[in-house]
């Protein structure tokens, strides 16, 4: 809009005043404070004055400094960035974000569990929030999405209670960040709906290995629309440059004994190491030729729309490359709503999007407690805002004038009169297809083309290696064995037979079950043509960067190999981390060195690979030591990749190591490090 200056646009006149470093300790209103550690008494024993303002504000605010944790994705971490358009699109949209091949725009992104609380853990099985908040010229667009395609629901209606069922259970209040206990599963069989998103959250997916490896979704379908008012539907992906990797099982539930923040250190860490994690933003369009023909519909939140029939094209890119300063005023206080577009993106009719345009604008005022939460500098747009709302809770900005309402003509006797539509702003799309309002009947029903809940599970299924099913398998078995109440496992069975005769015998038999007769499905499945990219398998990154590589040693290692072999890590953009049973003055051949981890303290499931840098004396005394062997069994349990010198096999014969591809001499162990093993997996843990 032509009258738009830039502007910070977050009220940052009252952070000059912030504290520095060295300045002189005051109370909130700016009085200098001479004792900081003693309360005021009436003498050196006696009780405590009622005067005593500096003490009186301090517990006052200490008492005050928690808000309402986000009733959904409250276990979150977050990160600055920009977006660069890579390939600008104006024949699909008009927004200015994507308008400029190099054009940058500054986002905040952040990154949630759904079910627990923020205290909760980082590496439950779960679906992951990935919302990103694009501050761009026009305005601000939140892409409020998660890092699985599809929804548990199709409508906003079945929120509450997909998530009343999800969280502790209601009498007891636990398990907290956990769907294997009986609501969830008595819901979800309930709801054939689910089905698909409840494979997707019992796959491989459910348990990512760092944020900076999962995908993103925007999951609806949006729409586009470009200067001449024509619209796209599409769907927004985000690719991540160091592909997408997952936990196994028992490696995702020592990942949180070994640290709860595996996820929220990751992604600091990496930030601040300099290594920006990024990803590629993608738009799936999916042309009205194509909606028409599909055999469900683009407006229902749990089907996805292959990639192999309508390809992901790619417009840019994300670059997380600085952590938030503070994490309650930025990552606690940020609030992201589906209804923040910019022109140029538009909804569609999707009634659980629809549920959701109204539900985050609603629940700010709860969390932040004011209808002006849009001036805390997170949220605040970064481009200037004016509009006729006043006053209201925590008012900062003070506006001037007597212009608060419109039309007016203040500007008639020479007074501001505010500001004005001045015709280039957000038109919503007029939908006049069939999948558009038609306006003629109230009605409160669920179309007949969301009614196939089977197919796309069953695709998904099919598009899995049998490492990956098998993994499917024994996550619902597992899950199941966790709910009590036998009629709720008897009703899961009957609609896994749907999906598949195989999954439902393999989790039947996992469970010393009876299969029993399938569900009467609304509409019969059909079966899809299996879409590979959604196999985290078959589509491996075979690469180190931004991977761990654990390296053991212990007195009389060889200097020499051990600092190869960091800079061999290095060098292939991997992070080396030197682990041994003491952390100082470690004597090695060659010299002294220190260690980053204890032994006890850094197990090995905080790496993706693992090098064991030891002599025969060494390893024969670790061999004895069960930090140490449990160091190197789990890195071959979880399937990783162990480099040895000669002298290791002490230890790794204590850990039941037995030779395969991941298994190397040290010469070969940077190429096997990027892979994991999974013909391994038979001999170490029982599949259903
Ligand atoms: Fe959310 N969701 N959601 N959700 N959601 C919230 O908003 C809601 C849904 C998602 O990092 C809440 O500010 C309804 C789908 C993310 O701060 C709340 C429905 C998708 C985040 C809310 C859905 C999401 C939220 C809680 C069904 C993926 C975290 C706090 C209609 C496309 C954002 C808040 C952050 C948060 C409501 C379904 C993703 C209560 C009613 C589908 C990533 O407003």
């Amino acid at each position: 809009m032509a009258d738009r200056k830039p502007t910070t646009g977050n009220g940052g006149e009252l952070h000059q005043y912030a504290a520095k470093g060295t300045d002189t300790l005051t109370t909130n209103h700016g009085v200098p404070i001479s004792d900081n550690q003693n309360s005021l008494k009436a003498g050196s024993l006696g009780p405590t004055l009622l005067e005593d303002f500096v003490l009186r504000e301090k517990i006052f605010h200490f008492d005050h400094e928690r808000i309402p944790e986000r009733i959904v994705h409250a276990r979150g971490s977050a990160a600055h960035g920009y977006f660069e358009c890579t390939d600008p699109i104006p024949e699909l949209s008009k927004a200015s974000l994507f308008a400029e091949k190099g054009k940058k725009t500054e986002l905040f992104a952040r990154f949630s569990t759904v079910a627990g609380g923020a205290g909760s853990v980082d590496t439950p099985r779960d679906v992951r929030g990935f919302a990103v908040k694009f501050y761009t010229d026009e305005g601000n667009w939140d892409l409020v999405g998660n890092d699985i395609p599809v929804f548990f629901i199709q409508d906003a209606i079945k929120f509450p209670d997909l998530i009343h069922s999800v969280k502790m259970e209601a009498d007891r209040g636990y398990p907290q960040a956990a769907s294997a206990h009986d609501t969830f599963w008595d819901f979800v069989s309930l709801m054939p709906e689910s089905l698909h998103t409840v494979m997707w959250a019992m796959s491989d997916r459910g348990i990512p290995r760092s944020l900076r490896m999962m995908e993103g979704f925007g999951v609806h379908t949006f729409r586009l629309v470009n200067a001449e008012g024509k619209s796209s539907f599409v769907k927004f992906h985000w690719k991540p440059k160091l592909g997408v990797q997952s936990y196994v099982w028992d490696e995702s539930l020592a990942a949180q004994s070994a640290d709860n923040d595996m996820h929220r250190r990751d992604l600091f860490e990496a930030i601040m190491n300099g290594d920006y994690p990024e990803w590629d933003l993608g738009v799936q369009v999916i042309s009205d030729e194509l909606a028409e023909e599909l055999p469900y519909s683009v407006l229902d939140a749990t089907k996805l729309v292959p990639e192999e029939i309508a390809p992901v094209r790619i417009v840019g890119r994300m670059v997380l490359d600085r952590n938030p300063d503070n994490y309650f005023a930025e990552v606690e206080q940020a609030a992201f709503l589906p209804s923040n577009v910019v022109p140029g993106i538009d909804f569609t009719n999707d009634p659980l999007l629809q549920g959701r345009l109204f539900s985050y604008l609603d629940t700010q005022k709860s969390r932040l407690g004011t209808t002006n939460f849009h001036q805390i500098p997170i949220n605040a747009p970064r481009c200037p805002f004016h509009n006729m709302q006043r006053d209201g809770l925590m008012q900062t900005h003070v506006p001037k004038g007597r212009a608060n309402y419109e039309p007016n003509s203040l500007d008639e006797a020479g007074e501001d009169a505010g500001p004005r539509a001045t015709g280039t702003e957000y038109h919503t799309y007029e939908d006049n297809s069939e999948l558009g309002n038609d306006g003629s009947q109230k009605l409160r029903v669920r179309d007949e083309s969301f009614g196939d809940h089977y197919s796309q599970p069953r695709m998904f299924w099919n598009s899995q290696t049998d490492n990956e099913r098998a993994h499917i398998a024994t996550a619902i078995t597992f899950e199941l064995s966790k709910v009590e109440l036998p009629h709720i496992r008897e009703r899961v069975l009957t609609h896994l037979q749907l999906v598949s005769e195989e999954l439902a015998k393999r989790v039947a038999d996992g469970l010393g079950m009876k299969l029993p007769k399938a569900a009467e499905p609304f509409k019969k499945p059909v079966d899809l043509d299996p879409s590979p990219a959604l196999s985290i398998q078959k589509n491996w990154n075979a690469t180190l960067e931004g991977r761990k590589v654990g390296i053991l040693i212990a007195e009389g290692s060889d200097k020499a190999e051990v600092e190869a072999m960091i800079d061999a890590v290095k060098a292939a953009g991997g992070t080396a981390m030197v682990v041994a049973p003491q952390v100082a003055n470690i004597k090695l051949k060659g010299g002294k060195m220190d260690a980053d981890g204890q032994l006890a303290g850094t197990p090995s499931v905080i790496f993706d690979a693992i090098a064991v840098i030891l002599n025969e004396e060494s390893a024969k005394k670790l061999s004895m030591d069960s930090a140490a062997v449990t160091y190197v069994m789990q890195a071959f349990a979880h399937l990783k990749a162990i480099g040895h010198t000669n002298g290791a096999h002490a230890l790794l014969d204590a850990a039941n190591v037995e030779k395969d591809g991941g298994i190397t001499d040290l010469d070969g162990f940077i190429e096997a490090a990027k892979l994991r093993y999974w013909d391994r997996e038979p001999k170490v843990r029982t599949l259903a």
